[in-house]
């Protein structure tokens, strides 16, 4: 039996572990048992940070001591928290741009573009690993490079030639078929796909994409698609690289990038999906999940309500999921010598400032700025709840790839995730509108855009590392408001704790740490801190940090008991660097989701998963409970027993943990763990 691409591609970066060996393994057990998968350790030849995790990211790679980067390729973008408002903002930008210099790495100033379409746009390459400190960083999986989002201390790793360690996934092969029809877009391919497999259950596969559906899709296009894969919880998302991915490097001046990659084609996935693309129609992840999936038509006609005001809808086109040239040239097209609806409030932002460029140079953002729309930077701006958030009960229609609850900054938000084809359609109509109506409403052709020739490449605004020479004179900038964070202390055996919070299934990493207005404090623990789980805080009574602090201040652990896929969503390691800070020691959860799981063991907060997901029901807020001898159950043991005093009652926690996580957890945290003379 042939090879997968993904296969492929982890053998030829593997440094630790055996990748046949363990699949064999798994089947033979006819099922995954991860607390007895070995891990695979594997080479990583390109890293990516951004500054909302990029600061901490630095601050740890710096503390390693580890100097120069020892990656082929490092890139820093300021992407995230560009508004500045403060001076948190720009103290971290300087530091950033200076940390990089110092180590070897390339910087992509503010208002360069989204990490994410700058990094295809200049840097991925079909072929390589990329480790991102970002969960949309599969979004390179469009090129063919295996690409990964982790917490950014594992990226500080990587940066410093360490390996990154992985369950062996499973792959998923998504066979497409046929080609997409006019106002059907490479959205709607992923949002069927979540509408399949849901943003739950999917830890330790990869998919990957084949087939002739997938030859006839552009680079941007299976960009689309790579990315929001994340919304699954999967490692990562690839298609092969063939004749669309040369024509997209020689468009950008790097053919000499281009290698051509794909699966045997006998290779075995462990599942496959066949979607026939001439069968999909326009799709949309409705409030407030990525996998409440309806079709367009089922949904088409909604609106606020609030009729003969802005107020009726609020359209935006961006973020890394849809910002392409060729997604902002289709928008143009369609808007040409039109006007948007006056109840319409319609911005966008374009994903990098060469599509900016190019928009601006033919005259497409004309067409776009006389139709009334509003231009925002390219960056991800209301994507992570900096700006445009909706005023209470007005619906919003983004092309973005995440709308979970509050996530645009607005409590009780009504956020509908499209295409940019059924987004412009409903910015002419005022209500949610099928794109394939344009034609019928108002005699408009489907504007079919292919991939430029030539793309304007500008990197002025990307500084390139000084060399080591010079980097050695160089000073790296800290301002004040950076505060390098704390690491972890070791885990007491016998662990007392409480529970501090008891939350239900697919808490997102957003409603354990807010982005929006507190994202500028990232690189502040203390003060970041203090909006942990802010979004369960009620009003008048102490929040979840005040009571973290109190239980902390006794000497008691803080525990966090939740349902299904707990941390699913971003990458942010603040998600368990807060709580840590807080005095948390441990998750009791039905499941945990990879990059959060992981994230938790770096900051050394033990992930628990119980073995009877009823004994969720019989754990109560405040509930005392007990762990006993956990040091020696997290050296050997698979399970440990708990003991809930409140309530008397013992049930058993699974352990899901590798050697190495083991090891990391009893050495308190990556950090020490790496001090300790380990490798990283
Ligand atoms: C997101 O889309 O949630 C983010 C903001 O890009 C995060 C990273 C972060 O929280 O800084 C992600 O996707 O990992
Ligand atoms: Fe930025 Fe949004 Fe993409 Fe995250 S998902 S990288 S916030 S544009």
């Amino acid at each position: 039996m042939g090879l997968t691409l993904t296969y492929k591609l982890l053998s030829a970066h593997l440094a630790e572990g055996k990748i046949a060996g363990l699949r064999q393994a798994q089947s033979s057990r006819g099922g995954r048992d991860f607390a007895k998968c070995e891990e695979i350790g594997i080479r990583i030849d390109q890293t990516l940070t951004q500054d909302a995790t990029g600061t901490t990211a630095f601050l740890l790679f710096e503390s390693m001591g580890a100097g120069r980067v020892k990656t082929q390729l490092s890139a820093s973008y300021v992407d995230h928290n560009i508004a500045g408002f403060g001076p948190e903002n720009q103290t971290d930008h300087i530091y950033l741009q200076t940390a990089a210099a110092k180590a070897g790495v390339y910087h992509s100033r503010a208002g360069n573009g989204i990490c994410h379409q700058v990094h295809l746009e200049r840097f991925a390459k079909p072929g390589v690993t990329l480790l991102g400190s970002d969960s949309h960083t599969p979004t390179a999986g469009g090129i063919g490079a295996l690409a990964i989002g982790a917490g950014g201390l594992d990226v500080a790793a990587a940066m410093a030639g360490g390996l990154f360690y992985l369950t062996c996934p499973k792959v998923l092969g998504v066979k497409l078929t046929g080609k997409l029809n006019d106002w059907v877009a490479a959205k709607d391919v992923i949002l069927k796909l979540l509408s399949i497999l849901t943003t739950k259950a999917n830890v330790g596969w990869v998919v990957e994409y084949f087939g002739e559906g997938a030859s006839g899709l552009s680079v941007p296009q299976r960009a689309t698609i790579t990315n929001m894969g994340a919304e699954l919880g999967v490692t990562t998302s690839i298609f092969g690289s063939d004749e669309q991915t040369r024509k997209f490097l020689a468009a950008q001046k790097r053919e000499n990038d281009y290698q051509p990659l794909a699966a045997d084609a006998d290779a075995e996935y462990d599942r496959v999906i066949e979607i026939n693309l001439n069968e999909l129609e326009p799709m949309a992840a409705c409030p407030s999940s990525p996998d409440n999936v309806k079709t367009v038509s089922e949904i088409a006609g909604v609106r606020t309500g609030q009729v003969g005001s802005t107020g009726s809808l609020q359209v935006i086109i961006g973020s890394c999921t849809n910002s392409s040239f060729a997604d902002l040239m289709m928008v143009a097209g369609v808007l040409k010598g039109r006007r948007i609806n006056h109840m319409v409030e319609f911005s966008i932002a374009p994903g990098s400032r060469e599509v900016l460029n190019m928009l601006a140079e033919n005259g497409a953002l004309a067409e776009i700025i006389s139709a009334g729309a509003r231009v925002l930077e390219s960056g991800c701006g209301p994507c992570i709840g900096q700006g445009l958030s909706p005023a209470d009960g007005v619906v919003s229609l983004r092309t973005f790839n995440r709308n979970f609850p509050g996530r645009s900054g607005t409590a009780g938000d009504k956020v509908y995730l499209v295409s940019p084809e059924t987004a412009v359609a409903s910015v002419l109509t005022g209500f949610i509108t099928d794109p394939r109506e344009l034609p019928k409403l108002f005699g408009i052709k489907y504007p079919k855009i292919g991939l430029p020739s030539e793309f304007v490449i500008n990197d002025s605004m990307i500084e390139k590392p000084l060399s080591e020479k010079d980097a050695a004179k160089a000073e790296v900038i800290r301002g004040s408001t950076i505060v390098v964070p704390e690491t972890p202390t070791q885990l007491p055996d016998n662990l007392q704790g409480q529970v501090l919070i008891k939350c239900g299934d697919k808490i997102t990493t957003d409603h354990i740490m807010p982005a929006g207005r507190f994202l500028k404090l990232r690189s502040n623990v203390p003060e970041y801190a203090k909006a942990v789980f802010n979004c369960f805080d009620e009003k008048g009574k102490p929040t979840f940090a005040e009571r973290a602090m109190e239980l902390k201040k006794k000497g008691t652990a803080g525990i966090i008991v939740a349902g299904e896929s707990y941390g699913q969503g971003s990458s942010r390691e603040h998600a368990a660097l807060c709580p840590m800070y807080l005095g948390v020691r441990a998750v009791i959860a039905k499941s945990i989701e990879r990059i959060h799981k992981a994230n938790l063991i770096n900051f050394c907060i033990v992930p628990i998963v119980f073995a009877e997901p009823g004994d969720y029901e019989k754990i109560r807020l405040a509930d005392r409970l007990e762990i006993d001898n956990i040091l020696e159950a997290i050296k050997n043991s698979d399970e440990v027993k708990v003991i809930d005093k409140t309530s008397s009652f013992e049930f058993v926690g699974k352990l899901k943990l590798s050697r190495r996580d083991r090891d990391i957890l009893l050495s308190a945290g990556l950090l020490n763990y790496t001090k300790k003379g380990q490798r990283y």
